[in-house]
């Protein structure tokens, strides 16, 4: 029974009924070896070079999802694809022929296997997409400020991913706060990654890892995935933000957790001195302050509450 179309049409030219049934029996011995066929090499041959690949959980079971799709979707494709080359092959008018098939309006069992194939084929994907998106904690799209959907684990990496036009700076607040461009991840180790950004709205979209959260300024977006291979990843903006949007794009490393504690211990005592000057970690930033970040001036020493920063609001500042 294929999903996608009526049942075979009669021919053209008024056939004898046995010659009908055959088309129908042949085009439906057909689209089931083909179906079988086409599924086994969409999941098994094709599946997995899917995107967005295994390089976490999310990503993985992000891959899963569209092998499922994919495999869901052959029989109805080559159903299409079969009815349309018998159709072509074997239903064409006949020279001097200029009588017209029977309808196929009116048709209960049609109509009817039509409907309940098709419910059942999005409400089955509906139940599946839910669960797809809840289980895997979210799968690794933003969450907003209070997520629901977490790992099941007390350790959690966190990681503040805070965009402006037209780069990408990553904070560690469990390694003293400091700020980088540089994006490490342990292997293994749940990460969580808090999304700002400080002026207009970017996406954080961590392509191989499968994450992809917006970053919209004052809010503080949540998105969880777990790194299950070394190696680089593609960390591209994935919304409209400006001038240079399309060349708002790094790379990120998964690495050991030995190499990544290595690294991030030494890179929080090298930027220390840049660290000090920074606001205090925060789960989002007053971008009006952060317009000043240029006037900082250490020179003069000014400290208080700016934590070192020039405030127009102090006129004891310069
Ligand atoms: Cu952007």
């Amino acid at each position: 029974m294929t999903a996608e179309g009526p049942a075979p049409a009669p021919s053209p030219s008024p056939a004898p009924a046995g010659r009908e049934r055959n088309d129908a029996m042949w085009l439906l011995a057909g689209w089931v070896v083909l179906s079988v066929a086409g599924c086994l090499l969409v999941y098994f041959a094709w599946g997995p070079h899917l995107p967005p690949g295994n390089m976490s959980s999310s990503a993985a079971s992000q891959q899963f999802d569209n092998r499922v799709l994919g495999t869901v979707a052959t029989p109805v494709v080559v159903g299409v694809l079969l009815y349309f080359g018998w159709a072509l092959a074997f239903w064409r008018q006949k020279e001097g022929d200029d009588t017209d098939a029977a309808p196929i309006y009116g048709n209960t069992r049609i109509a009817v296997t039509w409907i309940a194939v098709t419910a059942a084929i999005v409400l089955g994907l509906a139940v599946f997409g839910t669960y797809e998106l809840i289980a895997p904690a979210g799968a690794g799209a933003g969450e907003g400020p209070q997520p629901i959907w977490k790992p099941n684990s007390s350790s959690v990496l966190q990681v503040q991913v805070i965009g402006q036009q037209w780069a990408f700076t990553y904070r560690y607040p469990q390694f003293g706060g400091f700020e980088t461009t540089q994006l490490v991840l342990p292997l293994n180790q749940p990460v969580q990654f808090n999304v700002t950004s400080l002026d207009v709205i970017h996406s954080f979209w961590a392509i191989n890892l499968g994450v992809k959260a917006d970053a919209n300024p004052g809010v503080n977006n949540v998105a969880y995935t777990t790194p299950r291979k070394t190696g680089t990843f593609t960390v591209r903006c994935s919304e409209l933000c400006g001038l240079w949007h399309g060349a708002m794009f790094d790379y990120g490393t998964v690495v050991s957790p030995a190499r990544f504690l290595t690294w991030a211990h030494t890179t929080a005592i090298q930027l220390a001195p840049v660290t000090k000057m920074l606001p205090p970690y925060a789960l989002t930033y007053d971008p009006t302050v952060l317009a000043n970040l240029g006037k900082v001036n250490t020179e003069l020493g000014l400290t208080g509450a700016g934590g070192g920063y020039y405030n127009p609001a102090d006129p004891e500042q310069p």
